[in-house]
């Protein structure tokens, strides 16, 4: 398995969850000094970085950019597949796409985390579905014409209402029947809505495409309660040997949160 650390441009939003929020080669370098064998970008749109940039940047420090992932198309764009207002989905939709053409250029998957939107107060679960399944078959086509995977990451029910299980993207994934489209797994998340991480990640088995690591807290792997050794064990046991990204808040600050990360993260996967 290799590892990663979920990083955004200086242009993020403070809220941005990651660890790292700086000019991305000053990250790069930090990151590719610590051993990480990726980054994952968090962007808000397809025209935020530049790619000849940030393609030298990569040879440079020997990375990869295992995933772009779209958690600040919510956030900041404010715009989700969800939304009632069929212009606001359309803006969506085309950002999104924007983050597929981005991400065919480096070989990354897409992460669709929030961006997949909520069910408002007085709306059916399922006319937001159909929303929701119109607009991810619109991305997922394009992203499969490019050959570029997207993921479903399930998150808990203090960020969205919709989606927040393993257990319930796969539901979703049978209704949307896209080859290209897989489940993301983050463990923080799992932590507060699935009845068992292990027994999870078993039944979605070679759905997995990609992993979130963070501890129960949400700091760096090893500062809380979670059994990473386990979760590794059981992520080898169904044939994941992918990227585990180190998804966590910048504590006790950004350096120490990155290091103790790959330190623990290490340390599960090889004693
Ligand atoms: C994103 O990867 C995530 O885990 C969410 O909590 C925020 O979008
Ligand atoms: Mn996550």
């Amino acid at each position: 398995m290799r590892i990663g650390l979920a990083i955004a441009p200086e242009t993020a939003s403070p809220l941005a969850f990651v660890v790292f929020r700086d000019r991305l080669e000053t990250t790069m370098e930090k990151v590719s000094r610590l051993g990480y064998d990726g980054v994952e970008l968090a962007l808000r749109d397809s025209n935020e970085i530049d790619v000849v940039r940030v393609r030298q940047a990569l040879i440079q420090y020997g990375l990869e950019i295992p995933v772009i992932s779209s958690g600040r198309v919510f956030a900041e764009g404010k715009v989700w597949f969800t939304h009632p207002d069929k212009l606001v989905r359309r803006q969506a939709v085309e950002t999104m796409k924007g983050l597929v053409r981005l991400a065919a250029e480096f070989g990354s998957k897409v992460n669709v985390g929030r961006v997949r939107g909520f069910i408002g107060e007085s709306e059916s679960h399922e006319i937001a579905e159909e929303r929701f399944l119109e607009c991810m078959r619109d991305c997922a086509d394009l992203a499969g014409e490019l050959s570029v995977e997207m993921l479903i990451e399930p998150v808990n029910r203090y960020e969205i209402n919709y989606i927040n299980s393993v257990t319930d993207a796969l539901e979703v994934l049978d209704k949307l029947a896209r080859p290209n489209v897989t489940v993301m797994p983050d463990v923080f998340h799992m932590n507060i809505e699935d009845r068992s991480i292990t027994a999870s990640l078993k039944q979605a088995g070679a759905r997995v495409g990609y992993v979130h690591f963070a501890d129960s807290n949400r700091h760096a792997p090893g500062q809380g309660h979670l059994n990473f050794a386990e979760i590794v064990n059981v992520l080898k046991e169904i044939g994941y040997n992918w990227y585990v990204t180190a998804e966590i808040l910048p504590y006790p600050d950004p350096d120490t949160a990155a290091a103790n990360a790959i330190g623990f993260i290490r340390h599960s996967m090889y004693g």
